[in-house]
């Protein structure tokens, strides 16, 4: 039986990682965390010109096309990404010091936060922190939430925020898709929701 070569395997390999999901997650890699480990240009809203980020992904994926790349963006569930004007940005979750030039807003009077019951007590202690992206990224339903803190743990706790009173002491929102930032929010506007 013959035996693939080192190179083969290689390629094979990336040939089956180049996946949606390992897509996405390198779309996300590039866009929202290490900016600087491909050559990428960043204007100040942080999207990336196209052809620039083609070339990225493809030093990475070198079979992937354009096409498949267009239908990451364009199905993603969370609508992680955006394509416009020929270029492309991530819609959130950015861990290094974005300006998304987004709007502030009147939150709706609920906003949840689904997390790990073991850090519900001290999010409850010290209020809710971005740890390690620039904002706290929170969902309008209580459903939604649970889907996020699902990826921590099998049965999350849920934290409610009193965005109404948040927002009149002086809190900032901003509208995300489904979700809303905001960069902090202190211990006296959350509380656990209770089954
Ligand atoms: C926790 C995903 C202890 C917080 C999701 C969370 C989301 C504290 C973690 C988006 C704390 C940060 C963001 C405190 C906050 N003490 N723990 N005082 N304050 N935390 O991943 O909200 O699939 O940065 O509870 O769906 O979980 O990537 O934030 O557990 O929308 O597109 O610190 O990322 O979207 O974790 O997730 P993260 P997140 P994607």
């Amino acid at each position: 039986m013959s035996t693939l070569s080192s190179q083969a395997k290689k390629e094979i390999k990336e040939v089956v990682l180049a996946s949606p999901e390992s897509l996405s997650r390198f779309l996300s890699f590039l866009l929202r965390h290490h900016p600087a480990s491909y050559p990428l240009h960043f204007d100040k809203h942080c999207f990336v010109e196209w052809g620039e980020l083609v070339r990225a992904v493809q030093i990475r994926f070198p079979e992937i096309a354009e096409r498949e790349i267009i239908n990451v963006i364009e199905n993603s569930d969370k609508k992680r990404f955006e394509l416009r004007e020929g270029k492309a940005r991530a819609t959130y979750g950015h861990s290094f010091p974005v300006d998304l030039g987004l709007e502030t807003v009147e939150p709706p009077s609920r906003l949840y936060h689904g997390t790990a019951r073991d850090l519900a007590q001290s999010i409850l202690r010290e209020g809710l922190k971005p740890r390690g992206r620039q904002y706290v990224h929170l969902s309008p339903s209580i459903e939604e939430a649970m889907d996020v803190g699902k990826r921590r743990d099998p049965a999350p706790s849920i934290v409610v925020v009193d965005s109404r009173a948040a927002h009149a002491g002086g809190i900032l929102f901003y509208s995300c898709g489904q979700l809303f930032l905001t960069t902090e929010i202190p211990p006296r506007f959350l509380s656990l929701w209770e089954k």
